[in-house]
């Protein structure tokens, strides 16, 4: 079978966010089906929607040989070990992961749709992104993540900085 290269998003914004991201990618490179090529560094974000506590966002590139159900499935399966409790739309969560690319597919069913349909537009997405695929062209743009980000305002997004 081949192995498909994919990028996750990770975002928290309840609970020890470090922790849980970190836990996460952990996760991730423990599943046998899984394998963790590279996650940036962590970035402090301002809320994108209703008002609530800043996020920690990041992403990572993995390697699968899962087809993109099977890899939704698990990333929820994922979320949900976190804890997490789906309540409003785009509201506070613990852990939220987000299937962004996955090769160049172009992808749109009812409970999926890849490249995810707003990453495009968000420098909590493509600022970590852009620090581990610069150069990933997105399927439906044909631009390079490096390429979206000029068009889009990251003044929300600072690199992480522990005390
Ligand atoms: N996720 C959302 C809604 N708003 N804002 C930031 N800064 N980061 C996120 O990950 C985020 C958000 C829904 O998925
Ligand atoms: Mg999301
Ligand atoms: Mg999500």
């Amino acid at each position: 079978m081949t192995k498909i290269q994919c990028a996750i998003a990770l975002g928290s914004n309840l609970g020890d966010s470090l922790d849980i991201l970190e836990k996460t990618l952990q996760i991730f490179d423990q599943l046998p089906e899984i394998h963790l090529k590279s996650h940036s560094q962590w970035y402090q974000t301002a809320p994108i929607g209703p008002p609530q506590p800043d996020y920690l966002n990041g992403c990572a590139i993995l390697e699968t040989q899962l087809v993109p159900d099977k890899l939704l499935q698990t990333l929820l399966n994922i979320e949900q070990q976190s804890g997490r409790v789906r309540r409003e739309r785009w509201g506070p969560r613990t852990l939220d992961l987000d299937l962004l690319l996955y090769g160049d597919l172009i992808l749109k069913t009812d409970t999926l749709q890849i490249p995810h349909p707003r990453m495009t537009q968000r420098g909590f997405v493509l600022v970590p992104l852009a620090e581990i695929a610069p150069n990933w062209v997105h399927p439906v743009t044909k631009k390079a993540i490096i390429q979206l980000l000029d068009g889009v305002d990251c003044s929300g997004v600072s690199l992480y900085q522990p005390n």
